[in-house]
Parts: C-alpha cells; structure tokens; sequence
C-alpha cells in the first residue's frame, strides 16, 4: 500500500462523496487484469472473442450516445476566462466544481471505485508525471493498464510525491436491486470532462468512452501537461515520434502534429516504399519536449499504448497495427462476425454476409449502415508493435531532427515545406488546419477548422499565450540544435477531388527529403510560403500513378490562392483578438510581402 497521506485523504474524501460499494486498488497485475475481464463478461459488458482466432482479445459496446470525445462538455475551469482563452470552454471553477459535487454525490452507489495510480512517461524519467485516476468503470481500469504504467509500480514509484487528481465516475448510480447496463453512462447534458489547472485535478463525469475516461490520456498529457509545460519551459504536444533510419544506417526522429484522424497512427507505424528505408514507432498520439542534458530539444511518448482507430485500418493501411492487435487487444464498438472475429469499414476483406454491429444488432451488407461505429477503437500496449523501436522508453527522450505539422488540406497547401526559421515554422502550425471529422463530436463535421499544432482541442490555457511559449522554447536553445519544423499535407486533391498523393508507404519520400534537408543533403527552393524541394531533389524513383503534371501540382505555391490564404489567417489571428504574439503578425506581414500587393502584381495569366 501507500504512505502518502494526500492520496489517502483525498481516497477518503472520494469515497464519502460518491458513496461505491466497495474500494478497489489496481495493483497492474496480468491476474487482476484477467479478474477484471472475466467479471466484464459475466455482466455481458464485454465481449471474449473466439480465441483460437485472437487470444487475449475483447469486445466492448458503448451506449450510442457514448461514441467519442466530447468537446462541447470539455471545459477549462482556471481562475478567469482570459486565462482559457478564445478557444476553450471556460466555465468558472467555483460554480462548476458545486454542480459536478452535486452529480458525484452518491454517483458510484452499487458500484466498485477502482484506485488506479499511474505514470505517464517511463518510471524514473525526468519527463514523468503521476496521476491516480479514482473511476467506477473496469472498463477504464483495464484499458488503463495498456495505455499507462499502471499500479503498484506506479505507486512505488509515487512515494510521498504529487499526482494529478482524476476523478472519473460513469454516473449511474444503481440502486439496491436494480440490474446494471452493458454501458453505464450519463445523458449528454450531465456529461461534463473538466480540467481545474490550477489544482492539478481533472473531473470527469457521465462518460466512460476514450479521451472522456482515459483520464492519462488527452485529459492529463495534454490539457493538464500543456500547462505545466508552459510554467517550466517544455512542450507537451499532440504528437506522434518516429524514428527513421536511412540505407547507410544513420537514424534521425521526427515528430509529427496531426490533427485527430489524420493518420498519426499510420505513419507512426510507416512501412516505407523506399528501399532501404526503416520507420520505428516510438509513439502515435503524443509527445512530451523538453532541451535534453545535450541541449537538443528531446522528445518521450508518456503513454504505454495504442487507443487506435480501427476502421480504415488494414494490412495494407498499416501492417503493424494489424500485427499490433492479433492478440491481447481490447476492441469498442467494432463490428463482431459470427466466428467470434472482429470486423470493420476498411479492414481490407470483403464484408462478411452476416455480423453483429457495433450497436449489438445483426447486419447485413444490405443493412445499408455501417456495422462498426466510425470512431471504433482498438486498445493495445505499445510493446506489441513489430515497429517499436528499442529505445521507445528511453527515460532521456529521443533527440528530435524534425517536426511535421500537417493537416487535411485539400488545396493551397504543398506536399511539404520547409519552413524559413523557428519562428517561421511556428507561425505555419499557428495556422495549420483540416478538416473536422468524427473522432470528436462536432456539428461541422466536413469544414476546415485551424487547429494550431493539431492542439485546438487540447491547449489546457490561452491559445495566444500557448504559441507565445513556442516562441519561448525556441529562444532556449543554440543555432543548430532546434529541429526544423516542416509542414506537410498528404490530402492535396485535384480538379476532380481525386488526392494527388498516394500517401501510406510513400509518405517515405517525403520523410526522405526531411532527413536529407537535416543533413543538408537535399536542395530546396525559396517559395513564398516557404522552401519546397527543388525539382528532382524528392526521390520519386519507381512511383506509380502519379505523373509530372500531379507532381508540380502537389508543389505548387499557387500566389491568388495563397492570397486568400494570407486574408483567411488574418481574419483568423483578428478573431483570435487581442494579444497574439506580435512575431507571428510580424509572419503573417512577411507572408503578405512575399506574395506581393495584389494591385501591383496582376495574376499570371
Ligand atoms: O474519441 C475518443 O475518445 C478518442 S480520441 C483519440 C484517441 C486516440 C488518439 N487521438 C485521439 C484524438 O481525438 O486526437
Ligand atoms: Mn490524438
């Protein structure tokens, strides 16, 4: 057990408010794992898949309300509303924290509470953070186990120290008697995902799906992280990390921002087209940056595990996902075929002619309806990729070359630019943007929306002042010893809305140009949106389907466009209102400049 008497009052001031039948401690074990499980299908609130076909595998169902992230219950409770920004969901702390005392009162009655101490990052880091997450879901203690170091190890580690209070309730009380649901949850408006930063504690209620629950996950490394990142001069950032490796063995890492469902996993896990080229996997979703003893910026994936989308996923999309989730994988809401396998929109077989959807229900493909959910989900400990890279939990972090920032565009933005500077690079991903999708419940799912460093919905503080610390960080280090930062866009469409850009394996030879710009191997040339690469410096050698004419059209920095581009960022900056960093306006002049005063330079024709 513990001696640490703030986590044991605070156990005991939990435990009076939501009153649980009984108090549960995760000590991680394989065997409290099992237990956990096997009780989740006696209650039919999980699934065991045929385990000849995927041993160690479940299946879960949410209740159809309960599908993703909510962004419209996510809230910011610091002191003021100046202080969350024009972006976030600011509510005040004090009325916030009686309305959600008022919903926990009572709320895990007829429930378990399980105790789940855990470590986001490598025990003994520098890097690391603790939280205890106090849930009445076993559905969130099991996959907890897999996405963080979770349990008695966590609380050795914790002795006497600080953690992160996250308080996670399903909010269904059950009454003496009354038969429990397959997935408990609270009706929307009684949803609430909130984040006090100032009392480093996260209150989580009426959910138990994804980043809702998982409280380590987007609530702690991201929102919770980003502020005391900024308090001590490190980046906590939505990130994937790769490491990759060229024909002569030289190694280089690279992060990369994308927006959510915008294939971090898949190039994350990249099997590259390129001969000779090795991609490994040092994390798919998010990425602490601190200066190392070195002084290189060195990055540390804080999670232990995968919470990957699943439709769209296949052997030919991402093989070592796939390999990833042959065994000991927890699956929600995708869809189940008759021989105990699981299926989805995307796996690369044909549909079987009979299933049982995501919502329990038999389907055909004459259903006319999808049979898993589109923001289905596998859960599955990051030791089990083929690609993992040796040293993915290196507690020194990974010394970072590059990083990518990237979104959904289908026009305007090039393949890949470089940019001109550090604070070149961080006004792109003040601006990057894609397109809504649905990974988070949103009612313009199709637009595109700017989302600065793929981090709109995760900034735990002011927008402004999160791109002013970018700014900061970049101060602290030496000339050279920065990454460069680079955008790119794998989602460049043509005239017909056909993607120009074969993407997947291919991606390889833009990563390519990367590590040779790096390296100053490659040639680039100086476009007004940044450096692009010179012709016949992207290695296109053996690349099918895409001809010159949809090469120089993935290049091109076509200057209208770029025009209206430069107005859009400016009608965005002004909405943003007062307070953005007077070197980003300063970009955005300089944007405007090398574009050229519209009245002067009539367009080609
Ligand atoms: O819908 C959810 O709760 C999952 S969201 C998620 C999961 C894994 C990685 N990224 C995300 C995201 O929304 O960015
Ligand atoms: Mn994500």
């Amino acid at each position: 057990m513990t001696s640490n008497t703030d986590l044991l009052n605070w156990i005991d001031e939990i435990t009076r408010l939501c009153t649980p039948d009984s108090v549960h401690w995760c000590d991680g074990s394989e065997e409290e794992y099992q237990l956990l499980l096997d009780r989740m299908v006696a209650s039919g609130a999980a699934v065991r898949l045929n385990q000849q076909l995927r041993p160690g595998c479940y299946l879960f169902r949410s209740h159809p309300s309960d599908v993703a992230r909510v962004e419209d219950r996510t809230f910011i409770a610091s002191p003021t509303r100046e202080e969350a920004g024009p972006t976030n969901n600011w509510r005040d702390p004090e009325e916030l924290r009686a309305t959600m005392l008022a919903l926990y009162r009572g709320c895990m009655k007829g429930r378990k509470m399980y105790v789940i101490p855990f470590v986001m990052g490598p025990i003994g880091s520098e890097f690391s953070l603790f939280g205890v997450e106090l849930t009445d879901s076993p559905y969130v203690a099991v996959n907890m186990r897999l996405m963080t170091r979770m349990g008695t190890k966590a609380l050795d580690a914790l002795g006497d120290g600080d953690f992160v209070r996250c308080l996670h309730s399903v909010g269904a009380p059950l009454d003496q008697g009354q038969a429990d649901v397959s997935w408990p949850c609270a009706p929307m408006e009684h949803k609430y995902i909130a984040h006090f930063p100032q009392d480093n504690a996260i209150w989580s209620y009426g959910s138990g799906y994804g980043g809702n629950a998982l409280l380590g996950k987007k609530c702690l490394a991201l929102r919770i992280a980003s502020v005391q990142a900024r308090k001590e001069g490190w980046l906590a950032e939505h990130m994937l990390i790769l490491g990759l490796t060229d024909p002569k063995g030289r190694k280089a890492y690279f992060t990369a921002a994308f927006p959510s469902a915008c294939g971090k996993t898949n190039l994350a896990m990249l099997v590259p087209k390129l001969p000779g080229w090795k991609v490994e996997t040092l994390g798919d979703d998010i990425a602490w940056l601190r200066k190392g003893r070195d002084g290189r910026l060195r990055a540390v994936n804080p999670e232990s595990g995968f919470f990957g989308v699943a439709p769209g996923t296949s052997y030919k999309s991402n093989p070592n996902a796939m390999h990833s989730i042959e065994r000991d994988t927890l699956f929600t809401n995708v869809a189940l075929t008759d021989e105990g396998d699981v299926w989805w929109e995307g796996i690369g077989t044909p549909p079987p002619s009979h299933l049982i959807d995501w919502q329990g229900m038999d389907w055909t493909p004459e259903s006319g309806r999808n049979a898993a959910h589109p923001n289905a989900r596998f859960t599955v400990s990051a030791a089990r990729c083929p690609a993992i890279a040796p040293e993915w939990e290196d507690p020194e972090g990974a010394p970072v070359s590059a990083i990518l920032i990237g979104g959904r565009r289908p026009g305007v933005v090039p393949l890949v630019t470089e940019s001109l500077s550090w604070q070149h690079g961080v006004f792109m991903g003040s601006v990057m943007g894609s397109e809504i999708t649905a990974a988070a419940i949103s009612d313009a799912i199709g637009q595109v929306r700017r989302d600065p460093f793929a981090m709109l919905p995760f900034i735990g503080y002011n927008v402004k002042d999160y791109l002013r610390h970018w700014l900061e960080v970049g101060k602290a280090f030496l000339p050279g010893q920065l990454p460069r930062i680079f955008s790119v866009n794998w989602f460049r469409k043509d005239a017909g809305g056909r993607f120009l850009w074969p993407g997947y394996g291919e991606n390889a030879r833009v990563l390519k140009w990367i590590f040779q710009r790096m390296l100053g191997e490659a040639e680039a040339i100086e476009t007004p949106a940044g450096l692009l690469p010179a012709p016949g410096a992207l290695d296109l050698e053996g690349l099918e389907g895409v001809d010159e004419e949809q090469v120089s059209q993935l290049l091109k920095v076509d200057i209208p466009e770029w025009r209206a581009e430069a107005r859009s960022i400016r009608a965005y900056y002004d909405k943003l209102g007062e307070g953005m960093p007077s070197e980003l306006k300063d970009e955005l002049g300089a944007l405007e400049q090398r574009l050229g005063d519209p009245v002067d330079q009539p367009s080609a024709p």
